[in-house]
């Protein structure tokens, strides 16, 4: 937006970013709750703007932690569509891991749709109970935790705007999901959410090469940027490979504790491949 200002004959243009509301979505199980879930939603309200909310789909679990700025949801009586998927493809090994090229692997995250279906179906019911209330969603893996104040205006400089429906971590394969903004004032955000619900819900996700959630959202950017129905806004570099998430702007207020640094609590020094300054990293 500008604001053009007349001052004595003179014209000024102001360019301004209006500020954004923002919410956060995550979803976790008991176990995960117990190991990483806690200290995300503990870090979250530590460390992010006190006017941005957190909304939690927890499966299974009573979260004992209670403030004004966190909502609760109980993730099997109000993500009615996942438990459909479930009822679907629950028995079907290729949904749970294995390899639908015959290697022999069983149990592999690129085919297991029906872990990484969770993450969708909260995704998509947060985009329909928040929108019309926030501007941006954004998508937060909880096996992350913020150890630095987090800036309002860096939050507004990561949302998505105008045509762009989303921003996310690009990097040489398929994004890095444990971060995606989703512009939720986007005329396309609605086919969006109803086509990464319907990828899995019609088990098309069977046919593509991989079915976990970051590759399918990327088939589905591919889709919408070749057919022009919408822009995205790239966060990583489509030149790097491998942790991107650290590595990128997000790296300075939080850490993404990827398969056993979940226990840790912490990712290494050696998965830092740009230099930070944050005492996190010391
Ligand atoms: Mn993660």
């Amino acid at each position: 937006m500008s604001i053009i200002v007349s001052l004595k004959g003179l014209l000024l243009r102001y360019s301004t970013t209006p500020p954004l509301k923002h919410t956060v979505v995550t979803t976790f199980h008991k176990k995960g709750y117990d190991v990483y879930g806690r200290r995300c939603i503990e870090s979250f309200l530590k460390y992010w703007p006190s006017d941005v909310s957190l909304l939690v789909y927890a499966e299974g679990v009573d979260v004992d932690i209670r403030d004004p700025r966190l909502t609760v949801i109980n993730q099997t009586e109000s993500v009615p569509r996942l438990h459909k998927f479930r009822e679907l493809y629950g028995d079907n090994p290729y949904a749970n891991g294995a390899d639908p090229k015959g290697s022999g692997e069983t149990n592999n995250f690129r085919w297991d749709a029906i872990r990484f279906a969770n993450k969708v179906f909260a995704v998509t019911e947060a985009i329909e109970r928040v929108k019309g209330v926030s501007d941006q969603l954004i998508w937060l893996d909880a096996d992350t935790v913020t150890h630095t104040q987090f800036p309002k205006k860096i939050i507004d400089n990561l949302a998505p705007r105008g045509d762009q429906l989303a921003a996310y971590l690009n990097r040489k394969s398929y994004p890095e999901c444990g971060w995606v903004g989703y512009n939720l004032r986007h005329p396309a955000i609605d086919k969006f959410a109803a086509e990464f619900e319907d990828i899995y819900l019609s088990g098309r996700f069977l046919e593509m090469k991989e079915s976990h959630d970051s590759f399918v959202f990327w088939q589905i950017v591919k889709d919408m940027e070749r057919n022009r129905e919408a822009s995205f806004k790239y966060l990583g570099s489509s030149m790097a490979s491998g942790h991107i998430f650290i590595n990128s702007v997000l790296g300075g207020y939080l850490d993404h504790l990827k398969g056993d640094r979940k226990v840790d609590g912490k990712s290494r020094a050696s998965d830092l491949y740009t230099k930070r300054k944050e005492s996190w990293w010391r």
